[in-house]
C-alpha cells in the first residue's frame, strides 16, 4: 500500500525533526509487545494507517476525513499511538474508547459521538459482534486493526508532508462526566491540544533526553496530553505499560537512569508507598529501589487532591517531592507547582501555567475575588480551553461566563504568594475516585433501573486510597431479597465501568428529602458516615 502524505501539524513536524536528527531515536517502547519504535517508524505507520482509513471510507481520492469521528478501542501501547496519529493525519476526530468499559458504555459513547468509523484492536475481539452490529446501518463502517510490529531497519524514507495545517479543526473528543447524568463529549481542536502540550513542555521542561514511564489510561487527558502528546512533541521516549502495576514500576526504577519522568494520580502514589512497605522495605531490594527512584527528574501528581501524608511518605522513601498540578478535561492543565523545590507547597496546586489565565469569583455574585485566603470559584481562559461539548450547545454555553471564562466548578483560595489551594468542588454530585470523575447522578440512574431499588442517593465518601469512594444509600422495594454489596456490584458490572460501581452500600428505610423533594447529600454523608463528613 502506498504511503499517504502527512499534514503539517506541529506534532508531526516535530516528530520528523526528531527522526531526522537521530534516525534511531525511540519514540515508543511498548512493554506488552516487548518492542520499541522510532519516530521514523511512527510517522510511516501513521501514514500507512491513514491510507487504510481513507480507503475503508472510500475517501482515498478526497484524502480528508473532514472532521469525521473515528471511535477506536485499542489497548495502551504503540498501536494506540499510531491509531491516534493516523486519524489526525487523515483530518479526523479521535474518540478513544475506554478499555475498561462494558459494552453498554461503549455503545453509549459510540451512539453519542456518531463516528463514521469504528476501529477495534484484536485484543478486544470479544466486543466485535456488538460493535459490528452498531455499524450495520451503512452510515458507519467497522474495521479491525492489524497490530504493528517493530521494524528493525530505519525507514528508508519518511512520509511526504503537505503544507496543509488545520489548527482550528476538531481533533479529540473525551467523554467526561458532569453534573448531568450522561457523559458529554468534550471537544478540543489541534490548536488546543498543541497549546496544552506546549505549555507543559515549557513549565516542566521536557526534552528529548526524557524517558516517561506511562501507566495511565489513554481515554483521558492526563494520559493523552500530559503523558503521550507533550512527551512526543518534545522528542522524549514514552515507555507505555498496559496498566499500572506497582511491582513493575518499582522494578524499573531500580535500574537507575532507566527513566526520568512519571505522572500519576494520588491513588497510584499511595499504592507505590504500600507496595514499598509490604514488599521492598527490609529486603535486599530496598537500597536499589530507593536510589533508583531518587534519580528521576520529575514525578507529578494530579487529577485529584494529593493527601499530604502520601506526599510525605513518598518523599521519605525516595527523596522525591511530588509536583502537584491541577487540570480538567475541558482545560488541560491550568495550575502547577514549580520545578524549583521551593515552589512545591504542600496542599497547593501552584500558579497559572504559561498562557493560562485563572481567576476566582464569588459563588453567589460572580464578582472577582481578589483577597487572599478567601474561597472563590475557579474560572479559566486561554487557548487551553476546549471548544464545545459535542452536539450540546446549551450545555457548552452554560459553562462559560458572559465574558468568556470557563467555569470549572472547583473552589479554591489563593495565598499571599498567589499559590492556589483547591478546596473541593461546588457540586456534591461529582465524585473523584482513583482520579476518575464520576457523576453521582449517572450511578443513581443505573441503580434505579434495578427492580429491587426504590430510592437511592449516591455520594462520595473520603477514602485514604481512592480519594473518595462511591457509596450508595439505598431504600429497597418492599418484599425484595436483602441487597448485598457483592451481588449488587456483579449486576452493575454489565452496565458500568468498574471504577463507577459503588464499593460501599447502606440499606436504609427511607431517604430524607427537603420540601422540594431533593436529597441533601452533605446531610446523608454526615448521618451515615459521621467520621468522614
Ligand atoms: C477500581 N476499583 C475500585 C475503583 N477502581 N474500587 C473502588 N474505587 C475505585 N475508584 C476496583 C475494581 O472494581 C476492582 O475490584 C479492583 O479495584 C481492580 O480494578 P482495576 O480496574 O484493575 O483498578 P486498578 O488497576 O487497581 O486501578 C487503579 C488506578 C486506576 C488508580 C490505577 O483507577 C487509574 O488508572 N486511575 C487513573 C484515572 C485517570 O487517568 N484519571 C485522569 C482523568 S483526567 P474487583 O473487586 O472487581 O476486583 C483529569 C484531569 C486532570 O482528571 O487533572 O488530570
Ligand atoms: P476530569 O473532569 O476528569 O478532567 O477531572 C477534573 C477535576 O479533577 C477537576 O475539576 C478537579 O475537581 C479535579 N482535580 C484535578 N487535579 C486536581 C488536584 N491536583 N487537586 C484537586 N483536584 C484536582
Amino acid at each position: 500500500m502506498s504511503l499517504a502524505a502527512l499534514p503539517s501539524l506541529p506534532l508531526f513536524l516535530e516528530a520528523r525533526k526528531h527522526a531526522q536528527a537521530n534516525p534511531d531515536k525511540i519514540a515508543i517502547i511498548d512493554t506488552t509487545k516487548g518492542q520499541q519504535f522510532t519516530f521514523g517508524q511512527l510517522l510511516t505507520d501513521a501514514a500507512a494507517l491513514k491510507q487504510r482509513i481513507l480507503g475503508e471510507l472510500c475517501l482515498t481520492s478526497k484524502g480528508d476525513l473532514e472532521e469525521r469521528r473515528v471511535a477506536f478501542l485499542v489497548p495502551n501501547g504503540y498501536d494506540y499511538v499510531v491509531m491516534q496519529w493516523a486519524v489526525w493525519a487523515a483530518g479526523g476526530v479521535c474518540v478513544p474508547l475506554c478499555t475498561s468499559h462494558p459494552v453498554q458504555e461503549l455503545l453509549y459513547t459510540i451512539g453519542d459521538s456518531d463516528p463514521s468509523l469504528i476501529i477495534l484492536h484484536p485484543a478486544f475481539e470479544k466486543f466485535e459482534a456488538p460493535l459490528r452490529e452498531c455499524s450495520s446501518d451503512s452510515t458507519r463502517v467497522f474495521m479491525t486493526l492489524t497490530p504493528f510490529t517493530q521494524n528493525n531497519d530505519s525507514p528508508a524514507q519518511l512520509p511526504e508532508f503537505t503544507p496543509l495545517y488545520f489548527p482550528d479543526r476538531r481533533a479529540l473528543m473525551i467523554y467526561t462526566s458532569g453534573t448531568t447524568s450522561n457523559p458529554k463529549g468534550c471537544v478540543t481542536t489541534h490548536k488546543t491540544i498543541t497549546f496544552q502540550a506546549q505549555c507543559l513542555i515549557q513549565a516542566w521542561q521536557y526534552t528529548p533526553s526524557d524517558h516517561l514511564i506511562h501507566v495511565l489510561p489513554l481515554h483521558h487527558i492526563h494520559g493523552i496530553i500530559n503523558g503521550l502528546t507533550a512527551a512526543l512533541l518534545s522528542g522524549a521516549t514514552v515507555e507505555i505499560h498496559p496498566k499500572f502495576d506497582p511491582a513493575t514500576i518499582w522494578s524499573s526504577w531500580k535500574t537507575q537512569g532507566s527513566s526520568t519522568m512519571f505522572f500519576a494520580v494520588p491513588t497510584i502514589y499511595s499504592r507505590l508507598v504500600d507496595y514499598f512497605e509490604t514488599h521492598i522495605r527490609g529486603t535486599d531490594q530496598e537500597i536499589p529501589a530507593r536510589e533508583g527512584a531518587s534519580t528521576l527528574r520529575l514525578l507529578v501528581s494530579g487529577s485529584a487532591a494529593l493527601p499530604t501524608p502520601i506526599k510525605t511518605k513518598f518523599a521519605a522513601i525516595t527523596g522525591q517531592t511530588l509536583l502537584e498540578r491541577y487540570g480538567m478535561t475541558e482545560i488541560g492543565m491550568g495550575l502547577s507547582c514549580g520545578l524549583d523545590l521551593a515552589q512545591r507547597i504542600d496542599g497547593s496546586v501552584g500558579w497559572p501555567l504559561p498562557g493560562v489565565q485563572v481567576r476566582l469569583t464569588d459563588k453567589e455574585t460572580g464578582a472577582i475575588v481578589d483577597s487572599i485566603n478567601v474561597d472563590g470559584m475557579i474560572e479559566v481562559k486561554g487557548d487551553n480551553v476546549f471548544l464545545e461539548y459535542w452536539r450540546r450547545p446549551e450545555a457548552t454555553d452554560k459553562e462559560f461566563t458572559t465574558d468568556g471564562w470557563f467555569k470549572t466548578g472547583d473552589v479554591a483560595r489563593r495565598d499571599a504568594g498567589g499559590a492556589y489551594f483547591i478546596q473541593g468542588r461546588a457540586s456534591v454530585d461529582i465524585i473523584k475516585s482513583g482520579g476518575y470523575k464520576i457523576s453521582a447522578l449517572e450511578v443513581e440512574r443505573k441503580l434505579l433501573a434495578l427492580d429491587d431499588v426504590q430510592e437511592v442517593a449516591v455520594v462520595g465518601i473520603a477514602d485514604e486510597e481512592w480519594g473518595q469512594r462511591v457509596a450508595a444509600v439505598v431504600k429497597q422495594r418492599a418484599s425484595t431479597e436483602p441487597l448485598e454489596l457483592q451481588s449488587l456490584r456483579a449486576r452493575l458490572k454489565q452496565e458500568m465501568a468498574p471504577y463507577k460501581i459503588p464499593t460501599v452500600l447502606k440499606i436504609v428505610d427511607g431517604i430524607e428529602r427537603n420540601a422540594m423533594g431533593k436529597v441533601n447529600k452533605k446531610t446523608v454523608v454526615q448521618r451515615y458516615w459521621p467520621d468522614l463528613a
